[in-house]
């Protein structure tokens, strides 16, 4: 029997309420593969390294040879890894990963080993431009079901912190417009203000809830131990991303000094990039994502390199991730021994609408769709009504206007 073939490769640039990237396989005999290739802030990138290099080497690939086309696109392009091109892999291989279970017959979970778990547990996002205002806030996705909720909020003598949303808003940073929303960050306020954050929502709330806490690349290694220190007595879940990422040895200087547990791996798109990180035991949970770290196909390496080391997954699943990446981590995280807890930052109406799906989110839990594949498609004809818009993440400076992580 002739191995089936990809007959096209599409990648739509779209914009309902925000921009996603998404790629679409066609195999010769009509199979339908879909993958997010969305980068947030530099989305054209990811379009054009897709269109303009990879679609060519695409067509005419047997759509099962899943590993062999990784490498061939990883080593194939000399110059390998960042995320511009691990997304662009990453798009490549979740469609590949959905047509070969579509194929089959089967949701993508039963390709990566059945379930492990019924469903998968998720954080949801608490914000507030006031501590009582984030605490009114826990509590309403307490009511809602989530055990598990990360706590932002606007800190007195910053401009902007990070993940306070518009109150009634789906959380969204990308700002449109032609430049950067330009933000105020003074980190001795923040760290003199997280700690009565944690303090008033333990308080309130009790001891039940899992608090996260992002603290979104901003701190010094010493910051890092001074903010782990001051919250350890609250019991936090996690505090994620304390400083840049991109610096693995950084966390051997805050795990001496602090228990508090540590989450990174966001903006780190390959197990290169976290290998120091998990082979030294730097984090308790691994954040590397679908979309971002290459697909399921590295994911997976990615997990099960962590699962030696005892480190847990808790993947990013912002609102700039299309609902095809939560879909396909949802069966990742479905199959996988060390699963942690996965970020699951609703998207807005019109988006769901664009992308229809068939996970569904009850009690604090998401239950992927049982359909064969993902459980995800893009209404292209929807898609179509709403064009790129383009849309930069913010900047941070200090006070003193230097440039800082935002
Ligand atoms: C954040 C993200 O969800 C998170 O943990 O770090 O919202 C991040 O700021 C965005 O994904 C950036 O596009
Ligand atoms: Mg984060």
């Amino acid at each position: 029997m002739a191995p089936v073939r990809i007959a096209e490769a599409r990648v739509i640039v779209c914009s309902p309420d925000r921009n996603f990237v998404t790629l679409k396989l066609t195999t010769d005999d009509g199979t339908v593969g879909w993958g997010d290739g969305t980068l947030n802030g530099r989305e054209l990138a990811v379009a054009s390294y897709l269109t303009d290099h990879l679609s060519p080497l695409l067509v005419g690939r047997e759509a099962g040879r899943i590993e062999d086309t990784w490498q061939y696109l990883y080593r194939g392009a000399y110059w390998r890894g960042g995320p511009v091109g691990m997304t662009a892999l990453g798009a490549v291989d979740t469609a590949l990963w959905d047509i070969k279970a579509k194929r089959a017959g089967v949701p993508l979970y039963e390709l990566l080993g059945g379930r492990s778990r019924d469903g998968i547990r998720v954080y949801g996002h608490a914000t507030g431009a006031t501590i009582p205002d984030t605490v009114a806030d826990t509590r309403r996705l307490m009511e809602a079901g989530f055990s598990a909720i990360r706590i932002q909020t606007d800190t007195p003598g910053t401009q902007g912190a990070y993940g306070v949303s518009v109150p009634g808003q789906v959380y969204d940073p990308s700002a449109g417009g032609h430049l950067p929303q330009e933000t105020v960050w003074h980190t001795p306020s923040y760290l003199r203000h997280t700690p009565t954050l944690f303090e008033a929502v333990r308080e309130e709330l009790g001891w039940e809830l899992d608090l996260l806490h992002d603290v979104h690349h901003r701190l010094s290694p010493r910051e890092a131990a001074q903010l782990g220190r001051s919250v350890e007595r609250f019991n936090p879940f996690w505090l994620e991303d304390p400083t840049p990422a991109e610096d693995q040895t950084a966390y051997r200087y805050i795990r001496a000094q602090t228990t508090a547990p540590l989450a990174t791996g966001e903006v780190l798109n390959s197990i290169w990039g976290v290998q120091t990180l998990i082979t030294e035991r730097l984090v308790d949970y691994v954040r590397a994502t679908v979309v971002h770290a290459g697909g399921v196909t590295h994911l997976r390496r990615i997990f099960d390199l962590a699962h030696l080391y005892g480190v847990r997954t808790g993947s990013h699943g912002a609102t700039d991730l299309s609902p095809v990446s939560l879909a396909a981590a949802l069966h990742l995280d479905l199959a996988i021994p060390n699963f942690g807890i996965q970020e699951y930052m609703a998207h807005t109406a019109l988006t769901d609408r664009v992308f229809p799906h068939g996970y569904r989110f009850a009690d604090g839990y998401l239950h992927p769709a049982d359909e064969p594949g993902l459980g995800v498609h893009l209404d292209e004809d929807l898609a179509a009504h709403h064009p790129y818009e383009r849309a930069y993440l913010p900047v941070a400076r200090l006070r003193d206007g230097t440039v800082h992580d935002w």
